[in-house]
């Protein structure tokens, strides 16, 4: 049975032990997976979602940071933390359940300021050094659970975000930075993910999207669907793609999200 009990649901929200699937939850990823990355999802999305919800528990779990996934699911000024059963953004390491916040851990502290201040002089100083197209601004962004490193810059337009990913297919700057912190920082055990489009995330071993399905143990799940488009090695669906946890589902985008659900659980 659930471990969550009735009265912890908010109003107008069904209970997990009252859904058709009462021990199956649904985890997509976000950019790639239910929109397109860094967009909006459509209003097709977020209606097969709130009709998935019926039938089972459902979950985001993202690379990025909390406002970045609210901005790109809140469309048509859908509630987002309380249109999903949990929340996890930064891979879990910022979580929410029934619209709770859940304690969470810091990358600071696990890192310490001395080490993380070596890191990053290192991180941008060889960035200053690395010639490409055009540069803009932001090549650090510090978040609860990681960094994300930018050779470009976070502030990048779409047109230039689009830019830089041929390019970096091309060239591998980023691969090849991702090579040379392994080696250089190997002693901080961290973990290089290429999740998007003109960045990496750095973070801890295990602090992959696993870590999101620590979240799950003791809920009551039996079956984790898992859906994500970067599940390929080195991608960041990758771990939790192959966890034998989750039953994995490889999309290419969100329409291929779309298909699946219908078939395993809207059109029944
Ligand atoms: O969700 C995937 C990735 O999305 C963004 O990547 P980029 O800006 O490179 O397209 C980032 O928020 C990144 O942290 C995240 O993993």
């Amino acid at each position: 049975m659930s471990t969550t009990p009735a009265s912890a649901f908010p109003a107008g929200v069904k209970p997990f032990a009252e859904r058709a699937h009462p021990r199956t939850i649904c985890m997509f990823d976000v950019d790639g997976t239910l929109s397109l990355a860094r967009q909006q999802a459509t209003p097709e999305m977020i209606a097969a979602l709130k009709a998935l919800r019926e039938k089972t528990a459902i979950a985001f779990v993202g690379g990025s940071d909390l406002s970045k996934i609210v901005e790109q699911l809140s469309t048509g000024g859908n509630d987002v933390l309380n249109s999903f059963d949990y929340g996890f953004a930064e891979n879990g390491l910022t979580a929410y359940k029934l619209g709770q916040k859940l304690q969470s851990a810091s990358f600071i502290q696990h890192v310490g300021e001395e080490e993380y201040k070596k890191l990053a002089n290192f991180i941008l100083r060889y960035l200053s050094e690395v010639d490409i197209p055009i540069k803009r601004g932001t090549f650090i962004e510090f978040r609860n659970g990681m960094i994300n490193v930018s050779p470009i810059g976070r502030n990048a337009s779409t047109q230039e975000r689009n830019d830089y990913e041929v390019y970096d297919k091309q060239h591998g700057i980023r691969a090849a930075f991702v090579k040379v912190l392994q080696e250089k920082f190997a002693h901080l055990n961290l973990t290089y993910s290429i999740g998007g489009q003109i960045s990496f995330d750095v973070f801890p071993h295990g602090w992959d999207k696993t870590y999101a399905l620590g979240r799950l143990e003791g809920e009551g799940f039996d079956e984790i669907h898992f859906f994500g488009d970067k599940t390929y090695k080195g991608g960041n669906d990758y771990e939790i793609y192959n966890d034998p946890r989750t039953i994995g589902h490889a999309v290419n985008n969100p329409d291929d999200t779309l298909k699946i659900l219908h078939e395993l659980f809207l059109s029944k």
